[in-house]
């Protein structure tokens, strides 16, 4: 049985809790409950850690390992495990792994839970067919042993990784290309590692530019002249627009892996930095913009929020810049604290961190640009940061794993400004009153909870000028739902949504799984962009909606689409429409 995402894994849980296992054990319980849906997306990013030199670190209380076996389950590990029990086996959203737990359970109990998962949403790694139960049988020995540790990355490894293939001296003044910036999209190609950009107009492929290893986001400097691309392996790569045709013109590797960057916005300082967190070291580092040299590194290793319990790995999650200071507003994945880092003395840092909840993940801006809302998942919560101010202005519950993208903006009838958030490990989606002026009394609540296709949604999108709100559902078991969207009508959201068959829109064959992926609005905001992602070795596809009709636009199908999932209009993503 392959393994996309976890669609067709059949969940253990039922053989969990026959043979006693989800509630018998301390190393069971520690945790909040996952999804299959959330353990299925955190454990999907193959982490490029793999294959990074590591010492092999034997446990003389441990079964023994060859030190074949060792490598070879360290490599699984970092494939399927570290994305949910953390780099040193602390834990994130799964539970920690550490000496002390695996050793009291044991071979014969860690078999087990590998094999057939748990009521936790530990995936049933065995009976799903994605290990085999030798492999099963090594992986509970590697993680009675001590966890080996990757490698740090300072200033000297990034140099060292650094190319400027064009210094700024010899790049032109003014756009030498006739293209429509405004309405490109940078399309990632995750499985390629690759960006296609693709003209709004045209829908033809302008150009297809190497990145970094299951490439991630896109993200646009103030001016809308370089595009930004962050690979999960931390090769960072800065494009030219400007160039006669769009050109890579830097690059570097912050880390050994990363999800995030983003470029100052601020007057007076346009274009000027970049920013990237990585995942592996815990920590981020400030950049030249324009050449990716790396000025200022800071560590995100410090305690979480609410045990006030020291954590070795951070995370660094989403990253946005803010309108109203500058600063960076950074996001510690497992600490649950968000920094305004500000950029405006590289020398004399000054940090004003702010407690929210810990498995800070993805999150946008309101409609103001003022206050920024990031989901901490797997906490069910969305902190809102009042950027002009610099504090957290609320915590808020939602449903079950929030996964907004950069969420929705619109303005409800009864409740007026909103923003708005899906799930992943539920049908509904969750609106936040965001105005404390006009409407003191909802701002900060969840005024509306709607029901949509289903769980398993990754992106909620509108635009300004659109009365649609366009709610995606990859991750749901069910191809019905995953390979179509639900589309609601802003002006009358209790009348419950329409289904748009995007999968069968795009005529590309069913065999290749036809995720419908995250929806993505053209700079006028009369057209949305859905990916139709297949498996690596089959075709994809984009397929685009007439916005007012709510028909098909055009599909566009071309070998070079390798798995495409996140799409970024330039204008958009410049300017923080969504
Ligand atoms: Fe993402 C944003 C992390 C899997 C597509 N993803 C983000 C951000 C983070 C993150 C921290 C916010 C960045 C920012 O705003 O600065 N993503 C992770 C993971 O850790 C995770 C769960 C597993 C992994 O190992 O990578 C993961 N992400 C995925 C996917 O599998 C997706 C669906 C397909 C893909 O291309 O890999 C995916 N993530 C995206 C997209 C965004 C994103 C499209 C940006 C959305 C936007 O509108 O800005």
């Amino acid at each position: 049985m392959t393994k996309f995402y976890g669609i067709g894994r059949r969940h253990g849980l039922m053989i969990a809790l026959a043979l006693g296992l989800a509630s018998s054990n301390a190393f069971a319980q520690d945790k909040p409950k996952v999804s299959p849906e959330e353990a299925g997306y955190a454990a999907s990013g193959t982490s490029p850690l793999g294959e990074a030199e590591m010492h092999q670190n034997m446990n003389p209380k441990a079964p023994a390992m060859t030190k074949a076996e060792f490598e070879g389950a360290r490599k699984i590990y970092f494939e399927r495990c570290a994305g949910c029990h953390g780099v040193l086996r602390k834990g994130a959203t799964g539970k920690p792994l550490t000496t002390d737990k695996t050793l009291a359970g044991g071979t014969e109990y860690l078999k087990v839970f590998i094999k057939y998962g748990s009521a936790g949403g530990m995936p049933n790694w065995g009976t799903s067919g994605d290990l085999t139960d030798a492999e099963v049988d090594m992986m509970a020995r590697y993680i009675q042993q001590e966890p080996p540790t990757p490698p740090e990355w300072g200033k000297k490894e990034m140099l060292a990784s650094q190319k400027i293939t064009v210094p700024p001296s010899q790049r032109p003044t003014k756009q030498m290309n006739k293209l429509d910036l405004g309405n490109l999209f940078s399309v990632t190609l995750r499985d390629s590692g690759e960006i296609a950009l693709i003209d709004g107009k045209t829908k033809q492929i302008v150009k297809i530019i190497k990145t970094g290893y299951a490439v991630h986001i896109s993200r646009m400097s103030k001016s809308g002249r370089y595009l930004y691309v962050i690979g999960r392996d931390a090769r960072l790569n800065l494009i030219d627009l400007w160039m006669p045709e769009p050109t890579n013109v830097a690059e570097i590797k912050v880390g050994l892996e990363a999800r995030s960057v983003e470029t100052s916005k601020y007057k007076g300082y346009e274009d000027k930095y970049a920013i990237a967190g990585t995942y592996w070291p815990p920590q981020y580092v400030i950049m030249e913009g324009d050449t990716l040299t790396p000025l200022r590194i800071e560590s995100t290793r410090g305690v979480t929020v609410d045990e006030q319990e020291f954590h070795p790995e951070p995370r660094v999650a989403s990253i946005v810049a803010s309108h109203y200071h500058p600063e960076f507003i950074v996001n510690a994945k497992e600490t649950g604290k968000i920094m305004a880092v500000d950029y405006s003395d590289l020398k004399n840092l000054k940090v004003t961190t702010m407690d929210a909840a810990r498995f800070l993940h993805d999150g946008g801006f309101d409609s103001t640009g003022r206050y920024f809302m990031v989901a901490a998942n797997a906490s069910n919560k969305i902190a809102v940061v009042d950027t002009k101010e610099d504090k957290l202005a609320a915590l808020i519950d939602v449903g079950k794993i929030p996964h907004p993208g950069r969420g929705a903006n619109f303005v409800h009838p009864k409740f007026g400004p909103v923003w708005a958030t899906s799930h992943l490990g539920d049908e509904s989606i969750s609106m936040i009153g965001t105005d404390p002026i006009k409407h003191k009394a909802q701002a900060w609540k969840v005024v509306e909870s709607i029901k949509g296709q289903g769980s398993g949604s990754l992106f909620i999108k509108t635009h300004p000028k659109s009365k649609n709100l366009w709610v995606d559902t990859p991750l749901n078991p069910d191809a019905k739902i995953s390979q179509s969207v639900a589309v609601f009508d802003i002006n009358a959201l209790d009348k419950g949504f329409e289904i748009l068959p995007i999968g069968e829109w795009s005529g590309i064959a069913d065999d290749g799984a036809r995720r419908i992926v995250q929806p993505e609005y053209n700079q006028a905001g009369d057209e949305v962009w859905f990916s139709v992602w297949s498996a690596k070795d089959k075709q994809s596809a984009v397929v685009i909606v007439d916005d007012k009709t709510r028909k098909l636009k055009a599909v566009i199908k071309d070998p070079r689409l390798v798995t495409p999932t996140g799409k970024f209009n330039v204008h958009n993503t410049q300017h923080d429409v969504y």
